[in-house]
C-alpha cells in the first residue's frame, strides 16, 4: 500500500504578535514589542502551503487557537465578564495578557509527536500532544491541540491520541521539534530519532548553562513507550548544550531528517559518531541505508545557522529519489549560508534543489518553515480516514485566503491586545473557520 508524508501546517492566528515571550529563542527576544502584521503572517503561511500542494505534495492545515485565552486568565484569578477579565489583566499584569494572546500554536512542529502505524505495536498512528511546559504561553496550548487533532484524526481504528505528559519541567516535551524519523519508505517500519536537551533524573548528562533545555530525555522515553515503539526502532541523542546556549532552543534549529538522510550541523549533538553509528545500524536492520549530510562549522557557524534558520527547513523527497530543501528567505540574505547551499545543490548529492519562502512574520518570532509544519506519514487507508476538510485544495486555499482577508488586522501591538473587541473578532473568525475546515466544536467558547 502506498504511503506518503503529509505536512499539516499551522494556520497563523489573528493575534500574531511579538511578545518577547521565549527566553532562549533569539528572534523572539530581539523582536519583542515590535508591531506585527497578522494578516501578512497568515498569508505567508498559506502561500507556502499552496506552493507545496502545487508541487504535488499532500498538504494539510491545522487550525489556530482561541486567543486571548480568557479561561487561562480566569484560572490566574482575573474575574468578571470576558471584557473585564481582559481589562483587569491589561492593568494589573500585562505580561500575562500578552502570554494569553500569543498565536504560538502556529508552530505546529511543537503541537505533538507523531509515530506512523508502521512503527507502533498496535499498528495505529499515535499522537502525543506536547505539554510545552517550559513557557507559560505555550503550556496552555495542549488541551485545544488535543481537541483539534482529535477532530482531524477521529477514526480510532487508525489513530490513537495520548494526552500531554505531566506538566512539570522534568517531563518537558516540545513535540516533533525534537523528533525525526528515518525510513527507506514512509510505509515501512523506520527508526524514530528523539533528541533531548537534558536529563531530569540522571545527573551524568551535561546541561546548558545559560538558556533552558526544553526537552528532557525522560519525556522522550515516555512518548516512545506510549506509542509502543520497539527498542530497535528508537535512537536517543543529546543535543550539544553549548548550541542551546547559542540560541538552538529546539533540535530542528540545527538538524533536519527525512527518508534515509540526516542534514545536520557539525556541532548539533554530543557523541555524534556513536549516534550516527547507532542510526546506521538500526536503519540497516529496517532495510535502509543511513546517509549523514554534515555541515561543517568552517562553512556555516552556529550563529549563522541560528540567524538564517538553514536547518529549520523542510527536507522533502522527490519522485526521482532526490531531495528538495524548503528554506526561509533569511538563508538567501546570508552570504555564507547561500554560498553553502549553492555548493550543496551543485555537488551531485542527495539534495538537488532549494526553494526560498518569505516567512518573515513568523521568523521574527523564531519560527521557520519546519516549525510551521507537523509531519504525519500515512498509508492510503489512513489518509482516506483523515477529516477531508483539513486537506489543502485549490478551493480551500481560496476560502482560507478570503477568510484571512476578511477577519485579520494588518497591525498588532501590545495596546491592541488589551482591546476586548479583539476577542470578539477572533471568536467570530474561528467560528467561521471551524465550518470551513469541518472541525465541529473545538474551541472553549464553542464548548463551554
Ligand atoms: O516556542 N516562539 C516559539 C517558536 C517555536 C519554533 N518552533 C520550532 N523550532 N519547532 C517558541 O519559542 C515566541 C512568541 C513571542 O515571543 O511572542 C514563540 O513562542
Amino acid at each position: 500500500m502506498k504511503s506518503c508524508e503529509v505536512n499539516f501546517d499551522g494556520l497563523v492566528g489573528p493575534t500574531h504578535n511579538y511578545g518577547g515571550l521565549s527566553y532562549g529563542n533569539v528572534a523572539s527576544q530581539s523582536n519583542s514589542q515590535q508591531s506585527s502584521n497578522p494578516k501578512e503572517a497568515a498569508l505567508q503561511g498559506l502561500a507556502k502551503m499552496k506552493a507545496l500542494m502545487d508541487m504535488g505534495f499532500v498538504q494539510g492545515v491545522l487550525a489556530p487557537q482561541e486567543r486571548p485565552d480568557v479561561g487561562a486568565l480566569r484560572s490566574l484569578g482575573f474575574s468578571g465578564t470576558d471584557a473585564q477579565v481582559i481589562k483587569q489583566a491589561a492593568k494589573q499584569a500585562m505580561p500575562l495578557l500578552v502570554a494569553s494572546c500569543s498565536a504560538s500554536s502556529m508552530w505546529v512542529a511543537n503541537a505533538a509527536t507523531v509515530s506512523p502505524s508502521a512503527d507502533t505495536a498496535d499498528g495505529r498512528v499515535h499522537f502525543t500532544a506536547a505539554n510545552l511546559n517550559c513557557k507559560y504561553h505555550r503550556s496552555i496550548e495542549h488541551p485545544t491541540t488535543s481537541r483539534v487533532l482529535g477532530a482531524m484524526f477521529a477514526d480510532q481504528k487508525h489513530f490513537a491520541h495520548h494526552a500531554a505528559l505531566p506538566a512539570v519541567a522534568q517531563f518537558g516535551d516540545e513535540g516533533a521539534a525534537n523528533h525525526t524519523r528515518f525510513c527507506r519508505d514512509y510505509g515501512e517500519a523506520g527508526v524514530e530519532f528523539f533528541v533531548f536537551g537534558r536529563s531530569a533524573f540522571d545527573t551524568r548528562y551535561p546541561a546548558p548553562q545559560k538558556y533552558p533545555a526544553r526537552q528532557t530525555l525522560e519525556a522522550s522515553q515516555a512518548v516512545a513507550r506510549l506509542h509502543g515503539l520497539s527498542d530497535d526502532g528508537v535512537v536517543y541523542a543529546q543535543q550539544n548544550p553549548s548550541v542551546i546556549d547559542q540560541g538552538v532552543f529546539h533540535n530542528d534549529v540545527i538538524a533536519v531528517g527525512n527518508g534515509e538522510a540526516l542534514f545536520y550541523h557539525e556541532d548539533a549533538f554530543l557523541d555524534t559518531e556513536q549516534m550516527l553509528a547507532e542510526l546506521s545500524t538500526k536503519l540497516a536492520k529496517r532495510g535502509g541505508q543511513f546517509k549523514a549530510i554534515c555541515v561543517p562549522r568552517s562553512q556555516v557557524s552556529v550563529e549563522d545557522a541560528v540567524r538564517s534558520y538553514l536547518f529549520n527547513s523542510q527536507l522533502l523527497s522527490r519522485a526521482d529519489g532526490s531531495m528538495l530543501l524548503i528554506v526561509p528567505q533569511e538563508c538567501q540574505n546570508n552570504e555564507r549560508v547561500w554560498q553553502y547551499l549553492q555548493t550543496l545543490t551543485s555537488s551531485g548529492g542527495l539534495i538537488r534543489e532549494v526553494k526560498v519562502f518569505d516567512l518573515k512574520q513568523s521568523m521574527q518570532n523564531g519560527g521557520g518553515p519546519a516549525c510551521l509544519r507537523l509531519r504525519v506519514a500515512l498509508n492510503e487507508t489512513e489518509l482516506a480516514a483523515v477529516n477531508p476538510g483539513v486537506i489543502m485544495t485549490a478551493p480551500l486555499y481560496g476560502s482560507l485566503t478570503q477568510w484571512v482577508e476578511k477577519h485579520y488586522r494588518d497591525r498588532m501591538t501590545e495596546n491592541d491586545l488589551a482591546d476586548p473587541q479583539l476577542l470578539l473578532e477572533c471568536r467570530t473568525a474561528l467560528d467561521e473557520l471551524t465550518q470551513i475546515l469541518k472541525l465541529g466544536a473545538v474551541y472553549p467558547f464553542q464548548i463551554n
